[in-house]
């Protein structure tokens, strides 16, 4: 894709995947707009707000650049590197690192999320049934995080990939916030190099003025 002028709005809804977009359009260090909703007490995000993104899905995140409207933040994310990480910092162009970074933004949701929010709505009932299942559940939140682990520790630990923040990064953070933060996985020395991971990144400057921006919380 050629280059292309931003003209960007964010849709992001509080304690949601937008802060994995946010976060990205810090780090590119692009201008936006940003166009925040807090969740009702459901827990759903306000009809207006869904209904003014224009996307059907009706999720957060949204994107909008000029004409183009786009959910889902993996597509998101590679759409914001093709077309304006122009010096290939967040996706990276050697082949190794592309093709691995590649493997976070998809695990993020197809591996990370696919697994945990299962655990999390089967907790929320109340049966015999719920019950029986949770127990496969939860070996699958707990398997994706000994695969996390074991990655960081084959690193030096302090980014997902190579030796600053990728879109790796950016988008498996809130992953493994969401899965501590929801009780989906003991906070313990199991998950040490996590831990050290998570912390780093969530001490970058770029994380913290995108946390001050959008007040983004779990
Ligand atoms: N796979 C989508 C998931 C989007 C999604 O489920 N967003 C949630 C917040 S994390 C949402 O909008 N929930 C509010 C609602 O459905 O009203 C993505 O990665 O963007």
């Amino acid at each position: 894709m050629g280059p292309k002028t931003p003209d960007i709005t964010l849709y992001f809804l509080q304690a949601s995947r937008s802060i994995r977009i946010a976060w990205l359009l810090e780090e590119l260090g692009i201008e936006y707009k940003l166009h925040r909703a807090d969740r009702e007490s459901s827990g759903l995000a306000p009809a207006d707000f869904k209904q003014s993104s224009g996307a059907l899905l009706g999720r957060a995140p949204v994107l909008k650049d000029g004409h183009l409207t786009l959910q889902e933040s993996g597509a998101i994310t590679e759409y914001l590197c093709e077309q304006y990480d122009r010096s290939h910092r967040l996706l990276p162009t050697e082949p190794a690192q592309r093709i691995k970074v590649r493997e976070y933004i998809h695990a993020a949701e197809g591996t990370f999320m696919v697994h945990c929010l299962p655990t999390l709505y089967n907790r929320r009932i109340d049966t015999t049934m719920a019950a029986k299942l949770a127990p496969g559940l939860e070996k699958n939140v707990v398997k994706d995080l000994d695969w996390l682990e074991a990655e960081l520790k084959a690193g030096d630990g302090r980014y997902l990939v190579g030796d600053h923040v990728t879109a790796a990064d950016t988008m498996v953070a809130f992953s493994v916030q969401f899965i501590f933060a929801m009780g989906l996985a003991p906070r313990n020395s199991r998950w040490a190099a996590i831990e050290g991971w998570l912390a780093n990144v969530e001490g970058e400057n770029a994380y913290r003025r995108t946390v001050a921006k959008t007040g983004h919380h779990l």
